[in-house]
């Protein structure tokens, strides 16, 4: 057994989480201080945004030291003693690892750019210009070119994200070594993994041949899931991964269940399991910013797909947020129903097999900021899409596409209580709070037996008790039914049921089984009829 099948992991973006000193600024000190709330919560380890020096233009997602913590954050001593911290209370830390591309204002990238015959030029991904234009048409995942033209070397430069983000040249052998040195510095002061952010991205194809078709998905093999990903990995896993007891997770952009395998099946594990994103496009069509209206199968059928692929093979992660998604009850029911949904939803992903990942704010039912100018918002993808959705959008619709997709949806500070700033801070946040923390905060909901924070603490609870949850069989029932998403978990002649209603009506269902043979041990109504209510979620436990 390996101790990350058991994990259940909540994600700090630690920019919103808590400000420990005023400065509107959620800090390292600030983490310390909700640690017993998020071991009361019932998580075993913790998924920390980037906390390295960086210059912010991705909010860290773009370092400059990878050895330093950002000042905004605190010190290299606060997050030693952080982490004692939680390892005290039975948590793990898996740190973000970010090494796709660098901050423009790293070093080695301030030297680069500066002559052909510098150490570092070949850390990064140079070329000349065709005609006067960029050396081929890919596209960057924020939008535009992804070549930046650099003028002292006559070069344009690749970056996949902003273009303050170049890319690191994993070709080059001292590119790796550098990676390897970070990893060991941080696991030797005793973290316990790493997310590995946009992982797949790292083997750019030989030549960097022009993409076909749609800009980005097009990018299949040539920089997604590129012919060198498994040598490279297969490299960290021998000098380093397999040296330590640590846990892996690949954030794969675009991944499919196939290629997935290759880099997680037991036997292989380069990587321990892998963020996939089919079940985000159940309201969209590949990207955020090109909605359609949700439909339960979309979610179902990907995430069923994804069960039934790993089953046996390899481990799953169950998430419906992170911080580049909008709020899951925005998006997969009505508000007017946000506490049902809320707790709906949890039930309904967290019962699958694989590991939960909890973002801040959604065991409380957060919601979107809603902001209504464009001012408001601070994320880089954010304001590079708005500007390219003004070429041919009035500010109106553009406004719209921006408040349902906008990154910073999930980016407002957590809200704590009713204070001032809702308890995030004593000082100005450096995002505008949603006004709608008198309603939605975790004081309340502590306090509220009903609250979606009590449903969330049952439910890990009973996660933790009944190991059918982690290591049951998964088998669906009513796949193409666009209402009712029900499964059952099967495990050493137990049999668990989840029962999920995602409509606002109540809903008649078959329940193919005889209820009256199990025990129901959970369910975010008090009612318990024949028929569903509006958003009913509910669990049930039989012997087999
Ligand atoms: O958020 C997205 C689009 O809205 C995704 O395409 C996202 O950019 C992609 O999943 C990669 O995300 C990761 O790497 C980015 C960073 O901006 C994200 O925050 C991070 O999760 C670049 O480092
Ligand atoms: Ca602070």
């Amino acid at each position: 057994m390996r101790w990350y099948k058991e994990a259940i992991v909540y994600q700090i973006y630690p920019r919103s989480f808590y400000d420990s000193n005023g400065d509107g600024i959620g800090d390292i000190r600030g983490i310390i201080q909700k640690l017993d709330y998020l071991k009361d919560l019932g998580v075993n380890a913790v998924w920390l945004s980037p906390i390295y020096d960086s210059p912010l233009d991705d909010m860290g997602y773009d370092i400059s030291n990878y050895y330093d913590v950002h000042k905004d954050y605190g010190t290299l001593e606060d997050f030693k003693e952080m982490l004692d911290e939680m390892h005290k209370r039975g948590i793990r830390l898996i740190m973000d690892l970010v090494v796709n591309h660098t901050s423009d204002e790293h070093p080695w990238f301030l030297d680069a750019k500066k002559s052909v015959n510098s150490p570092y030029h070949d850390y990064y991904i140079f070329r000349k210009g065709k005609n006067g234009r960029a050396p081929n048409n890919w596209r960057s995942f924020f939008g535009g070119s992804a070549w930046e033209y650099n003028e002292a070397t006559d070069e344009y430069y690749l970056h996949l994200f902003s273009r303050r983000q170049p890319d690191l040249n994993w070709e080059n052998p001292k590119v790796r070594a550098e990676v390897k040195k970070i990893l060991k510095f941080w696991l030797d002061l005793g973290v316990d993994g790493f997310r590995c952010d946009v992982i797949n991205l790292l083997s750019k194809k030989e030549g960097l041949p022009n993409t076909r078709g749609l800009p980005i998905l097009g990018a299949k093999g040539i920089y997604i899931d590129g012919p060198k990903m498994h040598d490279y990995l297969q490299e960290l896993k021998r000098d380093v991964f397999s040296k330590y007891d640590m846990f892996t997770v690949g954030e794969c952009v675009l991944i499919d269940l196939k290629t997935a395998l290759g880099y997680i099946k037991e036997g292989i594990d380069e990587l321990n399991t892998v963020f996939h994103f089919e079940h985000m496009n159940a309201d969209c069509f590949y990207s955020k910013w090109i909605p359609r209206k949700f439909k339960l199968r979309r979610l179902k059928k990907p995430l069923s797909k994804w069960q039934y692929g790993l089953q046996g093979k390899a481990w799953n992660t169950l998430f419906l947020e992170n911080h580049d998604q909008p709020r899951s009850v925005n998006r997969y029911g009505k508000l007017e129903n946000r506490v049902e949904v809320a707790k709906m939803l949890a039930t309904y992903i967290f019962s699958q097999r694989g590991i939960p990942f909890i973002y801040q704010g959604q065991e409380i039912g957060m919601t979107n900021a809603h902001y209504t100018k464009i001012e408001q918002y601070k994320d880089v993808e954010t304001l590079n899409m708005y500007k390219t959705l003004r070429k041919f959008l009035s500010e109106k619709r553009a406004m719209r596409l921006v408040q349902k997709a906008s990154r910073d949806n999930s980016r407002t500070p957590m809200q704590w209580n009713r204070g001032k700033n809702a308890g995030f801070s004593t000082g100005e946040p450096w995002l505008e709070v949603n006004p709608n923390y008198l309603e939605i905060n975790v004081e309340d909901s502590l306090g509220d037996e009903n609250s979606i924070l009590n449903y969330y603490k049952k439910l890990l609870s009973l996660r933790k008790k009944h190991s059918i949850f982690v290591y049951g069989d998964y088998r669906e029932h009513y796949p193409r039914s666009n209402k009712l998403a029900y499964y059952e978990r099967n495990y050493k002649g137990k049999k668990l049921l989840v029962i999920c209603n995602f409509t606002a009506k109540e809903l008649e269902f078959d329940p193919i089984y005889n209820l009256s043979r199990f025990k129901l041990i959970l369910n975010n109504y008090s009612q318990d009829k024949k028929q569903l209510m509006p958003y009913q979620a509910k669990i049930y436990l039989g012997d087999f």
